[in-house]
């Protein structure tokens, strides 16, 4: 091996190991044997949450084929229907009128015939104008090889769409000697480029290489792969789950369809990586005329790129809702707890709330928030004002539900004279977090809520901010932390020695300039989940937690303040979740 040979795969192993050390979001495809021959007897109630999506027992993976059609959305899933880990794979099947309240249907798609008796994983749904919904999706043969299949309704009038055909012409695309023949999945929703022809998107590996490669048809049957991918990046290994949608830069409220062309628009292209299990996406410009995607200069393409969301989320996929004309965002949150725990539960894994879409005012950065639907289910509220908290000051929200709680606050913090330096050789903010945590004294913050806590902060999970200057710009640095270190007492009990909770300190940099002095935090906590989204969506952390103490009517919220710098609550309002019901 030449000497700039084994410098590169130093590189790719340090970059590996660092990345590794500060994700590690369950795997999904390990095949925990023991436990695949075990169903499921009962259901542990303790941690399940209230208005998330999640079945009444099993294993559950990736969000599939998402989509609004004559007045119903549909959601599909990566669904183990014999017991608590992943095995067994079919795409279960739910519908709804409002994104809230839904009806479970029979699995649609499982594995049946010789292109998908080895699975049935992860794809979308594209609707064809004047004919219907049509499913893509991977089916692995008996030698687990990866190739593409379509799937279509048997009965379009049936409103529900229960029933689902896989024509014998299967499969559409299948990996050719070039190809990593297990590496090979995960077809996008297919978009119709001007000269009439559709394209889609699968994600793939060569050696280390992340590929999404590009197939176009013009008849939705016979796929013919171009001669060059829409995109890779070397060093990035398999590329699962790839979603490409063009974004506008000058509606700020509206979403994109995905074939949408003309001025004004930029792409985003975002992957999974399985190396990790994290996802990252690009900002960048589609060349139709070559059928090639370039990020901006701005864009970090690799394990630095931005990220939906920096907590524990994977596997995301969006769709456009017609109705509404929002792009929106469905994403897994996988357990954070051990195998074992999960078996013994019953269940493992929800679809977090679904997220609207939308391109930054800055044009770097895509911003999210929870779909407005959900605040139906709000309830009983509480709300406070110009609440001014001392250095080292927490006080108490009383009077609703902290277990299934949609929080909004927003702070402002006045000058930022003191806040601390900025190091640069900080680059991983999930590593300063974990560092600083909530409780080391800063000049601004740390600041923010305190979700699922025992008043002992025997348990507790904060979401923060930490307010730095940096010489080198001309605006502060700002973290945001999710913390869950000392969000459960419980010891690790795992059968297998090596199992332990997963507790880590998740954390994104938050691109806000604090002209007016606020930063504003929105937290939707549900009994074992908390999605965070920072500064109006800029900066989104999931966690996944296990209290032990801190459960149900034992759980409390607080808005504290850590740092030097007082800190005002402007405003706060906290409202009691309800249930969702079943679509009737
Ligand atoms: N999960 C599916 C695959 C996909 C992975 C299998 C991502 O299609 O690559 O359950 O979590």
């Amino acid at each position: 091996m030449s000497v700039s040979k084994i410098a590169h795969v130093l590189l790719l192993l340090l970059v590996l190991i660092s990345v590794n050390s500060n994700n590690g979001v369950k795997a999904t495809h390990k095949v925990f044997k023991r436990f695949q021959s075990q169903s499921v007897d009962r259901v542990g109630p303790l941690h399940r949450t209230a208005f998330h999506f999640q079945p009444p027992m099993h294993w559950i993976n990736d969000p599939n084929g998402p989509m609004y059609y004559k007045g119903i959305y549909h959601l599909f899933y990566q669904y183990n229907p014999k017991g608590a880990v992943w095995g067994n794979i079919v795409w279960a099947h739910s519908v709804s009128r409002d994104l809230i309240n839904w009806k479970a249907l029979e699995p649609a798609i499982y594995p049946s015939k010789w292109f998908d008796i080895g699975g049935t994983w992860s794809g979308s749904a594209t609707i064809i104008p004047g004919k219907g919904p049509v499913i893509l999706y991977t089916g692995l043969d008996k030698n687990a090889t990866q190739m593409q299949n379509y799937a279509i309704p048997e009965d379009l009038s049936d409103p529900y769409l229960q029933k689902w055909v896989k024509p014998d012409d299967n499969p559409i695309a299948a990996p050719d000697e070039t190809m990593n023949r297990t590496a090979f999945r995960d077809p996008t929703t297919a978009w119709l480029g001007k000269d009439g022809h559709w394209r889609m998107l699968v994600g793939s590996k060569r050696k280390h290489r992340g590929i999404a490669y590009l197939y176009r048809s013009r008849d939705f049957r016979k796929w013919v792969k171009s001669k060059h991918p829409l995109h890779s990046k070397q060093d990035t290994g398999m590329w699962e789950c790839p979603d490409f949608f063009p974004v506008s830069l000058t509606d700020r409220k509206n979403g994109l369809d995905f074939g949408y062309s003309g001025p004004n628009i930029k792409h985003v292209l975002k992957v999974s990586l399985d190396l990790t299990r994290y996802e990252y996406y690009t900002l960048g410009k589609y060349h139709t005329d070559k059928d090639r995607y370039e990020p901006d200069g701005s864009s970090p393409d690799g394990w630095d790129g931005l990220r939906f969301d920096y907590g524990n989320f994977y596997a995301s996929k969006t769709f456009f809702d017609s109705k509404t004309k929002r792009r929106i965002l469905w994403g897994w949150a996988n357990e954070s707890d051990t195998v074992s725990d999960d078996n013994s539960k019953g269940w493992a894994g929800i679809q977090l709330i679904p997220r609207t879409v939308l391109l930054d005012s800055s044009g770097k950065q895509l911003v999210f928030w929870p779909i407005e639907e959900i605040n139906t289910l709000r309830g009983k509220n509480v709300r406070i004002k110009n609440k001014k908290l001392k250095s080292g000051q927490r006080f108490e929200v009383r009077g609703i539900t902290p277990a299934q709680a949609d929080v909004e606050v927003t702070f402002n913090v006045g000058s930022l004279e003191k806040a601390e330096p900025f190091n640069p050789k900080w680059k991983n903010a999930q590593d300063l977090c974990n560092m600083k945590g909530s409780t080391e004294k800063g000049g601004v913050g740390p600041f923010g809520l305190i979700t699922l806590a025992t008043p002992d902060y025997e348990e507790y999970t904060p979401v923060f901010f930490r307010v730095f200057r940096d010489a080198t710009a001309k605006k502060p640095k700002v973290l945001m932390c999710s913390d869950a270190k000392r969000s459960s007492i419980r010891t690790d009990d795992g059968n297998e020695p090596k199992e332990k909770m997963y507790k880590p300190s998740f954390a994104g940099f938050v691109d806000a300039d604090f002209a007016d002095g606020r930063i504003s935090l929105r937290s939707l906590i549900d009994h074992s989940v908390v999605e965070s989204f920072g500064a109006k969506g800029r900066t989104v952390i999931t966690s996944r937690v296990y209290p032990e103490r801190a459960v149900t009517k034992n759980a409390h919220l607080y808005v504290f303040n850590n740092g030097t710098q007082p800190v005002t609550v402007e405003s706060l309002s906290a409202w009691s979740m309800k249930k969702p019901r079943k679509m009737n």
